[in-house]
């Protein structure tokens, strides 16, 4: 624990196991770390499918450490096994960097709680802040469409676009517009990317004093192009967080999330030995002889739980 704190890689690398796979000693790091955590920032990396989200964090990442500053990634794994190709692509890509000190790379793999992310996702980026890494970039598996989880989890959320997504941009609409504080018309290298560019500034509409107004930043990320403009518009947006009391609001929201992971995990827990229990099995056995309909049995069982 003291060792994660004061910024040991491998001993986090250690406690991000114990929070995935060991919940007693989860419990104990956690309530070590906690008094050391609030004050890491999260940026949030989403969007479709090869849009170059693993790209963009690499060429963020080698910015930053450029600057000599600190940035841990989390990036989402599809469960697939399908995917593997990809996944081993997206290591690649960032494997040279990771053994510099000032870098911290892990992954794990996204479940069925959706949203791109996994259920333990907040607890682990808990562990990050503790660990004292002011920047966490975390990037979520590609989602068909916007998921709003990565923007409760996030400080700062970035959509990756690319050009010629005026379509899919029109019929997203509601969701991007929802979960986008920044936009990376990433691949800019392609035709259409000024066309994509005045789609989104048309969706976004006029610029309200006081208001966020998501910038549209253009990037080619494979050649680091724009990194300093995407890095630049995420301070932009932090200040501005730390302006309206929306930084605060995101810890809270951040914390809230941790919680019901814990309590969703800690259920399923006591569902899953209930369905082992013998009191499970003569409740499926008085709903087969017609004594009691499903709801009846569910319900009695939950009362067994409290
Ligand atoms: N032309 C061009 N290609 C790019 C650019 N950025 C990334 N790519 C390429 O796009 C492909 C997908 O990039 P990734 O970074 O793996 O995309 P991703 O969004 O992380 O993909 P998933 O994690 O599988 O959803 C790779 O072949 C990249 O080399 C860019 O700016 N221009
Ligand atoms: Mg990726």
């Amino acid at each position: 624990m003291a060792r994660v704190v004061a910024g040991d890689r491998a001993a986090l690398a250690r406690a991000i196991t114990w929070l995935e796979r060991q919940p007693a000693q989860a419990a104990l790091l956690d309530a070590g770390l906690g008094q050391h955590a609030g004050r890491g920032y999260t940026v949030g990396i989403t969007g479709a499918p090869g849009a170059g989200k693993s790209t963009l964090v690499g060429a963020l990442l080698r910015a930053a450490v450029e600057r000599n500053e600190r940035v841990a990634v989390l990036a989402l794994d599809p469960v697939s096994p399908l995917s593997r190709g990809a996944i081993l692509g997206d290591r690649l890509r960032m494997e040279h960097i990771t053994a510099d000190p000032r870098v911290f790379v892990r992954s794990m793999t996204a479940d069925a709680h959706g949203g791109g992310l996994s259920l333990l996702t907040p607890l682990v980026l808990r562990a990050l802040d503790a660990g004292g890494w002011p920047w966490m970039l975390l990037e979520t598996v590609g989602v068909g469409q916007v998921e709003l989880d990565v923007a409760e989890a996030a400080a700062t959320t970035v959509v990756v676009l690319n050009p010629g997504w005026g379509d899919e941009v029109q019929a997203a609409k509601a969701g991007l517009m929802e979960v986008a504080d920044i936009f990376v018309l990433n691949k800019a290298d392609r035709p259409g990317a000024e066309d994509t560019q005045r789609d989104l500034e048309l969706l976004l509409g006029p610029i309200v004093p006081g208001r966020w107004r998501p910038p549209v930043v253009l990037t080619v990320a494979h050649e680091a192009q724009g990194m300093e403009a995407v890095w630049g518009a995420i301070q932009a947006h932090r200040a501005h967080l730390a302006a309206t009391g929306g930084l605060a609001a995101w810890r809270e929201r951040f914390l809230a999330m941790a919680l019901r992971a814990l309590l969703v995990r800690a259920l399923e827990e006591r569902v899953a030995s209930l369905a082992r229990s013998p009191a499970f099995a003569a409740a499926v056995a008085g709903v087969r002889e017609g004594q009691q309909g499903l709801h009846a049995a569910r319900d009695a069982l939950l009362a067994s739980l409290a």
